[in-house]
């Protein structure tokens, strides 16, 4: 590859690692600067457009990516190969634009070809009315009507609610809750539980409707409106719960489509990961976990793809300004340490960034002993405690930054696990 660090070269700057990574990655992003999030994942199809060209679809969504509803017309769109344009919007601070244009004033809303459209479900059937390209209902009229009506009685059929319902054991609804006993708590769980596995066990039959693996013939919008509520569930009922619906025998088939649609193309750069799902709970929503977060099963380097390494390492160089910042304001290390000290803290943290990043580019983690900062010009020992003194700088920094990634907000969920792989590697051997 085209950087070359032989033993006492210095580490390439960030521009130089930000070109090999955008060289080798198919995934596409922008900089937000001065704003939040700082950069913003955009549509894969854009190159599609001739020069001047605007995108006939503009979507708007949450500025952390963390709503189901827009994940579903997200996921819509890049399935469809629509190249789209987006306009983050913040629910803490909505603008009021956007409050006067969309009268139910929620996310997500689109305007295509200049029209407004929102509601998640009007949304996909406006997409799929205008775009005939890779559609998403079934041709047959017979089972257009089916799939229309699956998608209409989503609401009511009520699986997802009984899903949060046990997630939370009514913690939504604290009142009622402090008023019961333990025992009456508990028998309230079960219920619950009892309930949503009644809904899940009728899923599981309307999957066994159809020879394939999803919930009409092909891949439609009937699996896509269920997606985001059902792997929701999945990645926090262990963790709130203690429950599992992967790899539950009651379940083979959710568990084959929860499969399925966890490697579906469109889906990579949309999905989020199972530790945001759990976070979101934890801070948004006040649920207590009763497990730990799980780590995401180990990975060895050697396996992760390259574009999502170089999507990883992209992502991080073009906002690493952002990044040291935040690791300065938010990981603590400025409590420990003088004002003057600073500038020297940051250039560290700067030098372990850029170690990480070549890591992910080239496969192999530089020597930081020989990069110790004016580490040429001091003595053995003295070398030796400016090492240490470095290194317990970048291990905080590399830690923060590893469970700071929300995806898909800072990168996708493959790429998380690529930057999350390389940052344990590197944690394992900094001393
Ligand atoms: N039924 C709507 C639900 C959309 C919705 O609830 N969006 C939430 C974010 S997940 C929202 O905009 N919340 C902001 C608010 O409540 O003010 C749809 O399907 O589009």
């Amino acid at each position: 590859m085209a950087i070359d660090i032989s033993h006492n070269k210095p580490l390439p700057n960030w521009e130089e690692l930000l070109q090999v990574a955008q060289q080798n990655t198919t995934a596409k992003w922008i900089l937000r600067t001065a704003q939040s999030p700082s950069t913003t994942t955009i549509s894969s199809y854009l190159d599609r457009l001739n020069p001047g060209e605007k995108p006939s679809v503009l979507l708007y969504r949450d500025t952390n990516a963390w709503c189901p509803f827009c994940e579903r017309v997200w996921l819509a769109l890049e399935e469809k190969q629509i190249p789209f344009e987006v306009e983050l919007i913040n629910l803490r601070d909505k603008p009021e634009w956007y409050t006067d244009m969309v009268p139910t004033g929620l996310v997500p809303a689109v305007k295509i070809e200049g029209e407004l459209v929102y509601e998640s479900k009007d949304i996909l059937l406006a997409l799929e009315n205008k775009f005939d390209s890779f559609p998403l209902l079934p041709r047959e009229p017979q089972e257009i009507s089916v799939a229309l009506e699956m998608i209409e009685n989503f609401d009511n059929n009520g699986l997802i609610q009984a899903g949060y319902r046990f997630l939370s054991n009514s913690q939504f609804n604290s009142q009622q809750n402090t008023e019961m006993t333990p025992e009456e708590k508990e028998a309230q769980l079960l219920n619950l539980q009892t309930t949503f596995e009644t809904k899940l066990e009728q899923f599981e039959e309307r999957l066994g409707q159809y020879p394939g693996v999803y919930l009409m013939h092909e891949f439609s919008l009937v699996d896509i409106i269920y997606t985001p509520g059902l792997r929701r569930l999945a990645a926090n009922l262990p963790i709130f719960r203690g429950y599992s619906i992967y790899n539950n025998d009651r379940f083979p088939r959710t568990n084959q489509w929860l499969i399925a649609i966890d490697q579906r193309h469109a889906y990579q750069r949309v999905k989020p990961n199972a530790r945001t799902n759990n976070l979101v709970m934890q801070k948004i929503f006040r649920l207590q976990s009763i497990y730990n977060s799980k780590p995401e099963p180990q990975v060895e380097f050697a396996s992760l793809e390259k574009d999502y390494r170089m999507e990883a390492a992209g992502r991080l160089s073009s906002n690493y300004q952002t990044v040291v910042a935040d690791i300065l304001k938010n990981s603590g290390i400025k409590t420990w340490v003088s004002q003057k000290s600073l500038p020297k803290i940051e250039s560290v943290i700067d030098v372990y960034l850029r170690g990480l990043v070549y890591y992910l580019i080239e496969g192999s983690i530089p020597s930081f002993s020989a990069r110790a900062v004016d580490a040429q010009t001091e003595q053995q020992n003295e070398v030796k405690e400016k090492t240490s003194a470095d290194a317990a700088i970048g291990a905080i920094a590399l830690a923060f930054l590893r469970n700071r990634v929300c995806v898909p907000r800072d990168m996708s969920a493959n790429a998380a696990v690529a930057f999350q792989t390389a940052i344990d590697t590197m944690l394992s051997c900094i001393y």
